[in-house]
């Protein structure tokens, strides 16, 4: 499948095979910008999670036997794959999750790069020589597969966030079971051709389409040794819960934020403003990483408020495919509903509203897309009071909250860390000790100065702290949920020495 639907009902891809599944029912891909179906897919069950696992389970052994070199071998072919079709790629993302055309192409671009760290690194150490306190001893830590890896992956980036979980897990040795969100299955199905393609051994990537049905299979299952997970607060902590208790299961969930920028007095406002646009209206907001909170200095506030809001009225909301768009559909209805009920929420909560693009005029949608899920920002602003839900809770769409903020710029970082979330965030200043405080003081996994708090690259680690993550689901870190350590000690003499000063004499009755 590469260009538009077709006829037939997409499977799923279970040890080798394609196949229907367990099953009888069916759902729609559906293109966000004018609601056309983009393809029918099998709705995976719970029986057809076993069979992957199983599959799993059985290529296992042999998959790990291979050396790191050439499990990456098949990787690399996947990183020309998604090379080479970038452009093609590109456009079916921004037909099936709505992200204007430059956001498809980068999606499958961070694939790439993913893809290319994990293979690389199958040529880098994996373990680390140690010191010990014994100088005959030889102390290693070395790293092996866990075994299973459970994949749940959410629409927004369909193509990278795959590769973030599955391309460590495999080059590490581990085999993998992977719903790719509903929303977003014919990017699943494009996947699993490529891996078909590049010829890996059966069973060892294995893909079920569907729902949460098939997605809590996964996390139930015990032949699961780590759940992989990146989505919203509410899954991601039920499935931290759920393996927290299972001894010897691991989980990484990466969810989502409330994320603030903080303009200080000392900030270039052109700087400021582009940042700021950037982070709150890319991808429709709809990234977990996507800024809702501006926090900005009262001394630069009314001008930064204009300039603000000039753009935000104007933001091109369009046809993805059009690269002229800035900010394209929402991806469904459901979060249409909710932007519009956290917008009401701001409303009653006494919210100043200054932009209201929520219902955009028929003139301002793109031809031929009247029934696209279209939405512009909503911008207001509001004195910050801890009570306030709408500063709170995540909305993961074009709603912003404009704050001013008197005093240093630990005012303005109390008020930054005033959220139950901590993933992404950045400090606007020229000041360097505004910078660095915020650096020491902001609780975040993501902190950017002078940057918008979007775009991270996959050398860093990505994650959050705080409800933002349990974990590191993604790029480097992955590497620590998906590998086991082994402290590996040798002695080299006959003599048997202990650390910490322990006796290793036997004593016996007769010594006495
Ligand atoms: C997400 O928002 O769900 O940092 C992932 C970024 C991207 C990944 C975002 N590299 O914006």
């Amino acid at each position: 499948m590469s260009q538009q639907a077709s006829e037939q009902t997409y499977q799923h891809y279970i040890g080798g095979e394609w196949t229907e599944g367990a099953g009888d029912e069916t759902f729609e891909s559906v293109n966000p910008a004018n609601q056309e179906s983009l393809g029918e897919f099998h709705r995976g069950v719970p029986e057809d999670v076993d069979a992957a696992l199983s599959a799993a389970e059985e290529a296992e052994d042999e998959w790990a036997d291979l050396s790191y070199i050439d499990r990456a071998e098949y990787l690399w072919d996947i990183y020309h794959e998604l090379k080479d079709r970038t452009e093609e790629l590109g456009e079916v993302i921004a037909k099936e999750c709505g992200k204007e055309i430059s956001e498809g192409k980068a999606d499958v671009v961070e694939a790439a790069h993913m893809v290319e760290w994990a293979a690389g690194n199958a040529r880098h150490p994996h373990g680390d020589v140690v010191p010990s306190e014994i100088p005959s001893k030889d102390a290693y830590m070395r790293r092996k597969p866990r075994g299973i890896i459970g994949c749940i992956t959410p629409w927004n980036f369909p193509v990278a966030i795959p590769f973030w979980h599955m391309a460590l897990a495999l080059v590490e040795g581990n085999t993998v079971v992977w719903k790719p969100a509903e929303q977003t299955p014919w990017c699943g199905q494009i996947i699993a051709e490529m891996f078909e393609d590049v010829g890996v051994p059966e069973g060892v990537f294995n893909m079920v389409q569907g729902f949460g049905d098939a997605g809590n299979a996964i996390v139930e299952d015990e032949r699961v040794d780590t759940v992989l997970f990146t989505g919203s607060s509410e899954v991601g902590h039920k499935i931290a819960g759920k393996v927290g208790g299972e001894p010897g299961k691991l989980a990484a969930c990466e969810m989502g934020g409330k994320n603030g920028i903080v303009v200080t007095e000392n900030a270039d406002l052109d700087v400021a403003v582009h940042s700021a646009i950037m982070s709150s209206f890319k991808t429709t907001g709809q990234r977990c990483v996507s800024s809702e909170r501006l926090i900005v200095h009262e001394d630069v506030y009314d001008e930064f408020k204009e300039r603000y809001v000039d753009l935000a009225e104007d933001v091109s909301v369009g046809d993805p495919l059009d690269e002229n768009t800035f900010m394209g559909p929402m991806v469904n209805e459901e979060q249409v509903e909710k932007f519009g009920k956290y917008n009401d929420l701001a409303r009653q909560e006494g919210a100043n509203v200054l932009v209201d693009r929520e219902e955009l005029d028929a003139d301002e949608l793109p031809e031929g897309h009247e029934d696209g899920y279209w939405v512009g920002p909503f911008v207001y602003e509001v004195d910050y009071d801890p009570d306030l839900r709408c500063i709170k809770e995540e909305v993961f769409g074009p709603h912003v909250a404009l704050m001013s903020y008197s005093g240093d710029i630990e005012e303005a970082v109390d008020i930054h860390n005033d959220t139950p979330y901590g993933l992404a965030g950045a400090v606007i200043s020229e000041d360097y000790r505004q910078i660095n405080y915020f650096r020491d003081n902001a609780e975040i996994g993501l902190a950017y100065a002078n940057l918008p708090c979007i775009g991270a690259e996959v050398q860093l680690p990505f994650g959050g702290v705080k409800k933002s993550g349990n974990g590191y689901p993604s790029a480097r870190e992955a590497i620590e949920a998906v590998t086991e350590r082994t402290a590996w000690t040798l002695n080299n003499s006959k003599d048997i020495q202990m650390a910490q000063g322990l006796s290793a004499d036997i004593k016996t009755e007769s010594d006495d």
